[in-house]
């Protein structure tokens, strides 16, 4: 094969470079604004590179970028439903802004990550408009267009469509139905079709000649469905998934997804997972590996982590990294949390690097999921240590690191299609995309205008100002933690090997092991202080870190006290 020299804004290095890196999500239109719209753009991103990382650890030191979309769209689900795959949305700023992205982030050695939204377009992209304009259009196939069932014309099949309803509309033009996995307006592509393929790999290679770094493929896990669309059995035929994060290490949330069969009633074997999306997903890897040094991270969504995991193929063929979902389903519980983790780590193939998040933009922001008794902001704190010590690569989303809460919006607010159908049973997930808070003032420093969505609670001390000198504060937490794993091998390739004995049940301990070097994590997820006993793995152990900022300078340890919500990272002195 022959790989492409890097283009002229490509940044050359090592190509494990993501197994190492922090990864940080913006969801663009509410990080920054330059022009006073209220709405993020290119422009305002370029001007806090600096924030993210200056090459110093006066700033966050995150080393990619994963971007949501701002390809031009409708926004019918905020850019989930694309236009023009190869274009930026003038809100955003020009392609000319794009570059400039692209150079300024690189001189940081800050790497770029698209989302690669291709399983769906906008029913605005001219394929679609193509598509549905006769049936004998040379891009009809493009897409999923079947005749009506009987005399009454009722939908093809049974599916359903994620976000509640039909997975099916009824086309009067052409008189047939097209199916959609989302709302109307996102009608899926047709991965069977070769011209598709081709189509959507052109866009991978037009980005990758322009500098990015990789890609993050939304909802990959649903590319191809059954050709012959056969009916999802109803939700009580399902089978028990062969790996599953048991119902007690699960969220209630989580529980009442599953059991009440989320989205309706029927278990989806015939429109998810299906074997030709790995297939397609390996010809993408392919496409990826003709350029040095990228990278993909699959957002594939089941209950059974054993088919999540088959998304790694051998391990260097498929995905390079998938995230597990279900770190981010857990409840409070420091076994729950092993238990998720032991589970993705006995899946995955030797060659496979795990990608995990907490937060991002379809969730509730993890500190306010574990807020209860107010201890959300303690828990962020201890669950910022986890993520960044785990073996694989984090990711973490805009304003994890000063604490962003949830916001509660109310309904005459909401943009997000699925909170303003279903409010007030699911709100949907505006609450976690209101404006990047850096300072106190009221659009939170982040549009000298009228922000899309209001800024979102506690803006006082959840700003980047506020916290920018405090050492006391999660956002100098956050820094010192990054920064220190950068200089810890151990952290970014060693093993990972879970510690039960000499552990209190309500702690959650860690080794990270690399040739004679040893690290140890000690999260302690009780309210009361708690002892671990660390002598069995070494016999001498320095704090290199814990998340109550004044405990510093402590060696000799082999009996380890943590205060309560506690959480300390050390290192093995000697060997
Ligand atoms: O999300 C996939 C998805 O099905 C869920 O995360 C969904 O957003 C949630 O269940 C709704 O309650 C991806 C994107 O991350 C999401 O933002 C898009 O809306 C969706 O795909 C469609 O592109």
């Amino acid at each position: 094969m022959i790989i492409k020299a890097a283009a002229g804004n490509s940044l050359p290095g090592d190509p494990d470079w993501w197994k190492k890196a922090v990864f940080y999500q913006i969801y663009p239109r509410s990080f920054m604004d330059s022009n006073g719209d209220g709405f993020g753009d290119l422009q305002g991103i370029i001007d806090r590179l600096d924030y993210l990382n200056d090459g110093t650890p006066a700033s966050l030191g995150i080393d990619a970028i994963w971007f949501s979309p701002f390809f031009p769209s409708p926004d019918r689900d905020f850019g989930y439903d694309v236009a023009d795959y190869c274009a930026i949305d003038p809100r955003y700023g020009t392609m000319a802004d794009f570059d400039r992205l692209v150079e300024e982030a690189h001189r940081r050695k800050i790497r770029i990550l698209l989302d690669l939204v291709m399983n769906h377009t906008s029913s605005e992209h001219p394929w679609f408009q193509e598509s549905r304009s006769s049936r004998n259009n040379p891009k009809r196939d493009w897409y999923i267009w079947r005749d009506g069932r009987g005399p009454g014309k009722r939908p093809p099949n049974n599916w359903r469509n994620n976000f509640f309803g039909p997975a099916w509309t009824w086309d009067e033009k052409t008189g047939q139905y097209y199916l959609h996995s989302f709302l109307k307006e996102q009608p899926d592509l047709n991965w069977y079709n070769q011209e598709v393929r081709e189509a959507v790999f052109a866009v991978v290679r037009f980005w990758l000649d322009r500098g990015v770094d990789g890609f993050r493929l939304d909802v990959a896990h649903l590319y191809c469905k059954d050709p012959e669309l056969r009916n999802n059995p109803p939700y009580w035929r399902r089978r028990k998934p062969a790996e599953s994060l048991p119902a007690g290490d699960r969220t209630l949330i989580m529980n009442l997804f599953y059991y009440l069969g989320a989205p309706e009633f029927q278990v989806k074997i015939y429109n998810e997972h299906h074997p030709e999306t790995h297939r397609v997903l390996k010809e993408l890897r392919r496409v990826l590996d003709e350029y040095p040094a990228k990278t993909s991270v699959g957002e594939i969504l089941g209950e059974d982590a054993g088919v999540l995991a088959s998304y790694y193929g051998t391990g260097s063929d498929e995905l390079h990294m998938n995230f597990y979902f279900d770190l981010m389903h857990c409840r409070w519980s420091a076994g729950a949390f092993r238990r998720c983790i032991e589970r993705w780590e006995r899946l995955l193939p030797p060659e496979a690097w795990p990608a995990y998040a907490l937060s991002n933009h379809d969730v509730v922001r993890a500190i306010s999921r574990y807020d209860q008794g107010g201890e959300g902001e303690r828990r962020a704190r201890l669950l910022a240590l986890m993520l960044l010590t785990l073996r694989g690569s984090p990711f973490i989303y805009y304003g994890e690191e000063i604490g962003m809460k949830e916001a509660r919006l109310p309904k005459r607010l909401l943009k997000d299609p699925v909170g303003r159908k279903w409010y007030p049973l699911h709100r949907g997930r505006d609450g976690a995309r209101t404006p990047m808070q850096w300072s106190d003032s009221p659009a939170a420093g982040f549009s000298s205008g009228t922000p899309w969505l209001p800024v979102g609670p506690e803006i006082g001390k959840r700003n980047v100002a506020a916290q920018d000198s405090d050492p006391a504060s999660l956002l100098n937490f956050y820094r010192r933690l990054i920064w220190l794993c950068k200089d810890l091998p151990v952290l970014q390739q060693g093993a990972y090997r879970s510690l039960v004995a000499g552990v209190p049940a309500d702690c959650y301990c860690y080794l990270r092991e690399l040739a004679g070097s040893k690290a140890a994590v000690a999260l302690n997820f009780s309210r009361a202080p708690r002892t671990v006993d660390l002598s069995p793995e070494g016999r001498s152990w320095r704090l290199a870190l814990s998340t109550d900022y004044r405990r510093t300078g402590e060696s000799g340890i082999s009996t380890l006290k943590l205060g309560p919500g506690e959480g300390c990272l050390l290192l093995e002195v000697g060997g």
